[in-house]
């Protein structure tokens, strides 16, 4: 079952850009051919003989147009049944490979696959995500573009298979390599299959969390369903990767993480699509100086942005709209655990001038540990009770 690259032709290479990555990719590529250069045939066939026969019986001067025939048994069960019988191959081979994507063979990956405006997550078995992130495109002189994109994981010559759900409007997930997309709704679940390719010996991608080469082959991962402003810009990275590499990093993964560190790579992979760390103000407001400060709400009201504020903005985002921007955020209720929430403010009270400073510095103050003083009951509970 494991797909290796086969030469593409220049035709295929026009036509699909990438080589098919799996088998059933492949049968797509073959089967899109085959009704190509079937329908090329009969297109050439029936303007020739049109154009012939437009010539042949012409009208001429003196000879009498002829009567039309109007029935031919022979030739209309001929015309009936030959093409009726083509559509029925096309019909029979198209459902074959819908099947061999939609139903995932016993013992596949399953990967939960997650998506808002504008990003997707996947959460593995293990219940690990991937915090990797690269940027989408790098100009020339090494500086980079625009946001960062997750990367995600899948071991080599594997059966995958997808449970896609959004957090809002329909998205759509599309891996060009594997000749598949799916739509992913808000409220029901919906799945694709794939085989991850075996990897070629020289295949290799830069990783940046070890700053070396490891064997792997990345593919691009886009929304075919047009979600919003940032929707062509809503895309992912699948990294296909030999199967002790896979282990190792969600294994990396689940381990504990420094609260700050983690905060900074939810908003890296989540969050930066619509909020900066620098003052400026994008779909949603700046992280820059908002934990702490005191803001403006759209019904005239003034709230104090605290931990309790940002858990409910993160949670039901539509309770308290920040004034002067639509209240389209989407909700992570379900999507960000406690851990997370906590990794989130304390990367947030690194970015503002109003979070409590540890006490005795202000200069070189050791963000992580700041947490606990927002959190009066355990600091002050051991001496009263
Ligand atoms: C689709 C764009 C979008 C994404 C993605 C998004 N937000 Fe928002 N966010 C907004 C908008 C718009 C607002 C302002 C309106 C409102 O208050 O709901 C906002 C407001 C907030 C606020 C309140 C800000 C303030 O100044 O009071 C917090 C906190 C917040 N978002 C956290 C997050 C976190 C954490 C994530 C990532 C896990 C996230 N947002 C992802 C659009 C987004
Ligand atoms: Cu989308």
């Amino acid at each position: 079952m494991s797909y290796t690259l086969a030469e593409q032709s220049w035709l295929s290479k026009f036509i699909f850009r990438a080589a098919p990555a799996s088998d059933s990719a492949a049968w797509s590529d073959g089967l899109f051919m085959m009704i190509f250069w079937f329908s090329t045939f009969f297109f050439v066939l029936l303007m020739v003989l049109m154009v012939y026969w437009t010539v042949k019986y012409r009208r001429r001067p003196g000879v009498p147009a002829p009567v039309s025939p109007h029935h031919n048994t022979p030739l209309e069960i001929i015309w009936t049944v030959v093409p009726s019988s083509a559509l029925l191959v096309i019909f029979i081979l198209g459902f074959q490979g819908y099947l061999s994507k939609t139903v995932a063979p016993t013992g596949a990956l399953e990967l939960r696959v997650s998506a808002w405006k504008w990003g997707w997550a996947i959460t593995y078995p293990n219940g690990a995500q991937s915090p990797e992130t690269k940027f989408l495109e790098e100009s020339a002189d090494g500086t980079v573009v625009g946001n960062k994109y997750p990367i995600f994981y899948v071991p080599e010559n594997t059966a995958v298979s997808l449970r896609m759900s959004s957090q809002d409007v329909i998205h759509a997930f599309w891996i060009p390599d594997f000749r598949t997309k799916m739509d992913v709704y808000p409220n029901r679940f919906t799945g694709y299959t794939f085989h991850t390719p075996t990897l070629g010996l020289e295949e290799e991608v830069f990783d940046e969390t070890v700053g070396q080469n490891i064997p792997g082959r990345d593919m691009w991962v886009f929304c075919a369903e047009y979600c919003g402003d940032e929707h062509s810009r809503m895309a992912a990275t699948i990294r296909v990767v030999p199967q002790f590499i896979y282990e190792q990093k969600l294994a990396e993964w689940n381990a504990p993480k420094d609260p700050v560190e983690l905060g900074k790579q939810i908003h890296e992979g989540r969050c930066a699509i619509c909020h900066s760390v620098n003052g400026t103000p994008g779909t949603g407001p700046t992280w820059k100086d908002l934990y702490g400060s005191q803001g403006l709400m759209s019904d005239g009201s003034t709230v104090l942005k605290d931990d309790n504020y940002i858990r409910e903005s993160i949670y039901i985002p539509a309770a308290k709209i920040v004034a002067g921007y639509a209240g389209n955020m989407p909700s992570f209720q379900g999507q960000l655990d406690e851990t997370q929430l906590d990794g989130i403010i304390a990367y947030m009270k690194t970015l503002s001038q109003h979070a409590p400073q540890p006490a005795g510095s202000d200069t070189g103050a050791e963000p992580a540990t700041e947490s606990t003083e927002s959190q009066p009951n355990e600091t002050t509970g051991g001496g009263q009770s």
